[in-house]
């Protein structure tokens, strides 16, 4: 699997299968040209075989979009006749039809009357009118709220950083571009329209307001400051790209693979508010050109430094596990939670063991106080909500940190986020979540990740960030071969591992970690799937789904994801439980479990200095530092 250095590995996360049930095909192509032909010939072929050229597949010379405005854009089954007429085009080496599947917009809620408290206003509060609705910015205990759960972002902003020079792109359904509290730091060079293939993002109409979730989004992280005009975003002098791509009867792959490598070096930051359905019964995620995509971008994006995904880690509540997300549970995605104005989860969070961290969606007494930003056609609304309303606030505060140090590496952001979130008064309003401790003394909760975010210790320590040590990949282990599960009994599988050691991809000090699974069971849904460390951290990488009834599909080579050891020494035996929770009796095999580590050898932090006995980073290194000791006696493996 080699070294990559800053690097993502494809190999093993491209092989996610899907339920390919009721297919639908669109009018789009992919096509691959015989050897590197360039955008003429591209043209060429699309003239002589009646179809448009849409654009190159993430730059590609030799890969082409293709659409043939002829077809219906959402049929039952896939033109013979269409494809054969590209394939036969001496140019042409592939070409195939592209499937549309389900995207879906994450906390999309129409909700009406509003009841508001306004909060006590200082000084330097920004005077914008809706500021005081914004207790995620600022929370004063207006609305029922806790006082001093939010962002910390006037922290922020009192160290002169407001988000300048840095572009968050907001994959969605258009931006209201010409809103007067957004036009200012539109950057429309960064924008593109993938509903429509054009430059102008701009909603479409409905009566209902439907195309209001990007606008929304978009007044989070960047609507303007001190403009009597709706709140303020996050990083108010930073500027928001639209990128209008969830706008058409069905997504597909080339859609959302050209929206997630667009314009990598103008956009820093990628902010998704949508993903496969959150109805807890699907598995679903990036497919081949998207998933490349992601993997350019954060390993070229930034000239180099990557692009940071920020992603809504979903609306399925309860029902739903967000490891069944493959975008949400990616590790190139930073998948963010949310949280209400009292500290509670809202009902809609899903839960699973790759979030990293939180932020805030609607107000716990009053439905209505949801989060103020911007709407449609120059409004204002104070009812965005939903992990959709979460995300953007994440972007707002990597933006910050970008600002803060431009030399922030896709990692670098992740680090920052783990040192940096805070317990503060999250809790699981059903206390089936508690806050635990890691290895390294790094506290975490299935729920929330390592807390929400804290926009102002985030950019003081981004201030003196030293760029962390090389990224490598260990596959650690395997089990291959058929072991029943079943209702009566679950099965502990272990894997006895050294991290890879004397070879150059050896990993001491963790990051991801991934359990690569494949398994079938007469009721998916009642699988539970737990992975424990060396060290003791157990994570739950996959929960019961009360919807899933799949019995035939399982799970093939899933790349499960923990972000709950980071920190911690890989060395010693890893335990996957396996379990079947059902009233029921219901059956399965574990077939296969691969168990990769993804981290630094060097420790991380060395060279940075500890102001506060008490921070996580404090913490983290003194743990480090310790185990060093143990490591030059020699006994700690
Ligand atoms: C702004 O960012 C771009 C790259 O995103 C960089 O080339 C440019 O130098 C930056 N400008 C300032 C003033 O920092
Ligand atoms: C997607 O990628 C996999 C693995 O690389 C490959 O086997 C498969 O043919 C690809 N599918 C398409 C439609 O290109
Ligand atoms: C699981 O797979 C095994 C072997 O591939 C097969 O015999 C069994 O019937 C499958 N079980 C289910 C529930 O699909
Ligand atoms: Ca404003
Ligand atoms: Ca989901």
């Amino acid at each position: 699997m080699g070294a990559l250095v800053r690097g993502a590995c494809l190999v093993l996360s491209l092989a996610a299968p899907f339920a390919r049930s009721a297919e639908v095909f669109t009018n789009e192509f992919f096509v691959r040209l015989h050897g590197p032909g360039g955008r003429d010939s591209a043209d060429a072929v699309a003239k002589r075989t009646g179809f448009d050229l849409v654009a190159p597949v993430l730059g590609s010379d030799h890969e082409f979009h293709f659409v043939h405005r002829g077809l219906s854009n959402a049929r039952l089954k896939r033109s013979i006749a269409h494809t054969r007429r590209l394939k036969v085009d001496p140019m042409v080496h592939v070409a195939y039809q592209l499937p549309g599947f389900k995207r879906v917009k994450r906390g999309y809620k129409p909700l009406n009357v509003e009841n508001l408290v306004p909060h006590i206003k200082v000084e330097s509060d920004p005077t914008d009118p809706y500021f005081q609705y914004q207790w995620y910015l600022k929370n004063t205990g207006q609305n029922g709220g806790k006082a001093k759960l939010d962002l910390n972002v006037e922290a922020a902003w009192a160290q002169g950083v407001t988000g300048k020079n840095v572009t968050t792109a907001i994959m969605d359904d258009g931006v209201d571009y010409m809103h007067p509290d957004l036009k200012f730091n539109y950057n429309a060079k960064a924008s593109y329209d993938f509903s429509s293939n054009d430059q102008y993002p701009y909603p479409r109409y409905t009566d209902d307001w439907f195309n209001s979730h990007g606008t929304r989004c978009a007044g989070e992280v960047a609507a303007a400051r001190d403009n009597d005009i709706c709140g303020v975003g996050v990083a108010y002098d930073s500027k928001i790209a639209g990128i209008r791509m969830l706008d058409q009867p069905y997504m597909t792959d080339l859609i959302e693979a050209n929206s997630m490598g667009h314009e990598p070096n103008l956009i820093d930051i990628y902010s998704a508010s949508w993903g496969p359905t959150d109805d807890g019964k699907t598995v679903d995620g990036p497919r081949n050109a998207t998933m490349r995509a992601i993997v350019k971008g954060v390993n070229e994006g930034r000239n180099g430094l990557g692009n940071i995904y920020v992603w809504a880690s979903g609306d399925g509540g309860e029902e739903d596990d967000c490891n069944c997300d493959g975008y949400a549970a990616s590790m190139w995605t930073v998948s963010i939670n949310s949280a209400i104005n009292d500290g509670q989860n809202a009902h809609y969070d899903e839960s699973c063991s790759s979030t990293l961290a939180s932020t805030f969606s609607n107000g716990a007494k009053d439905p209505n106080t949801g989060v103020a930003t911007t709407d449609l056609y120059g409004k204002c609304t104070t009812t965005h909500s939903g992990t959709s309303a979460a995300a953007p606030e994440a972007a707002g505060v990597f933006a910050l940190a970008l600002e803060a140090n431009t030399q922030l590496n896709w990692r670098d952001i992740q680090h920052l986020t783990v040192l940096t979130s805070k317990r503060n008064s999250l809790f699981d309003a059903k206390r089936r979540f508690h806050w635990t401790m890691n290895g390294v003394g790094l506290e975490f909760n299935h729920l929330f990740g390592f807390g929400v975010l804290d926009a102002g210790a985030m950019v003081a320590l981004a201030k003196q960030w030293k760029t962390v040590p090389a990224r490598y990949h260990c596959e650690a282990g395997s089990i291959k071969g058929m072991q029943k599960i079943s209702t009566e009994k679950s099965i502990f599988l272990k894997i006895k591992t050294t991290a890879c050691q004397g070879s150059d991809t050896q990993v001491n000090y963790l990051e991801h970690v991934q359990a690569v699974i494949t398994l079938n069971s007469t009721r998916r849904g009642d699988v539970e799937l737990f992975l424990t460390s060396p060290m003791g951290t157990r994570s739950m990488i996959l929960s019961k789904r009360a919807n899933d009834n799949d019995h035939r599909d399982g799970f093939t080579k899933w790349p499960f994801m923990t972000t709950h050891t980071w920190g911690e020494y890989p060395q010693g035996v890893w335990t996957l439980e396996v379990s079947l929770n059902s009233k029921t009796p219901q059956s399965g095999y574990i077939k296969e479990w691969t168990l990769m580590l993804h981290g630094t050898s060097e420790a991380p932090y060395t060279d940075l200095p500890v102001s506060d006995p008490h921070s996580k980073l404090a913490i983290v290194k003194k743990a480090h530092e310790e185990r060093n000791i143990v490591h030059v006696k020699g006994n700690y493996f």
